[in-house]
């Protein structure tokens, strides 16, 4: 059966929970189209992140590759267009790792785009009940390293997987704690990732 690789983050900044990971452990074994999902949490570090999300990528040899990561305080979930090739962190990952203006691979292109078919995606997660946009900038913390370094890892070898990258608001409990920070409910996410998925399986067979 053809696999969906879907990872989710740990938490980070001071936060017990990510909402990406809530989502991809609900997908995970789950069957979509005749596609299986395999679910994976990704340690928010530096190094780390992309050689986990490799290894998963060598062990389940997925076609359709989806990252997620939070983004706390955006209002709807936003699959990223672009990563761009800067490490650039405003507080140390989990790890302690604090790069400023650094590259992520030295003399690599400037930018890689998600392979994925970003703006159908962002159109079945709306149809599905689930507030979505498409977001051009992952930032330049852990969610764009990967944003920028797994498309680049599948076009160095020449890999016929489709991957790219979505940003996940916080979940109530945690907007909770903040005055004024948007959230979305897991169960509408689940649903919207779910479409997305969808959507990506469907762009695949065309
Ligand atoms: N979000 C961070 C890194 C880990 C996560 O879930 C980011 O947006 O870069």
């Amino acid at each position: 059966m053809p696999k969906v690789l879907l990872t989710g983050f740990q938490p980070f900044g001071g936060e017990e929970i990510n909402p990406s990971w809530q989502i991809a452990a609900k997908l995970h074994g789950s069957i979509i189209k005749g596609w299986e999902v395999v679910s994976a949490e990704i340690p928010v570090a530096r190094f780390e992140a992309l050689d986990c999300i490799i290894k998963l990528i060598q062990e389940h040899q997925p076609e359709i590759v989806i990252n997620m990561g939070q983004a706390g305080g955006r209002s709807e979930i936003t699959p990223e267009r672009i990563g761009i090739n800067l490490d650039d962190y405003g507080a140390p990952d989990n790890a302690g790792n604090h790069p400023r203006d650094e590259a992520i691979e030295e003399g690599g292109p400037p930018a890689c785009f998600s392979t994925l078919p970003v703006k159908a995606m962002v159109q079945a997660m709306r149809e599905a009940g689930a507030p979505a946009s498409l977001s051009n900038t992952a930032g330049t913390y852990l969610c764009n390293h990967v944003a920028y370094g797994i498309p680049r890892y599948i076009a160095k070898e020449e890999l016929k997987i489709i991957a790219g990258f979505i940003h996940i608001p916080f979940l109530p409990q945690q907007a909770a704690k903040f005055r004024g920070r948007s959230s979305m409910a897991l169960e509408t996410m689940v649903l919207g990732i779910r479409a997305g998925i969808e959507a990506a399986i469907v762009y695949l067979a065309e």
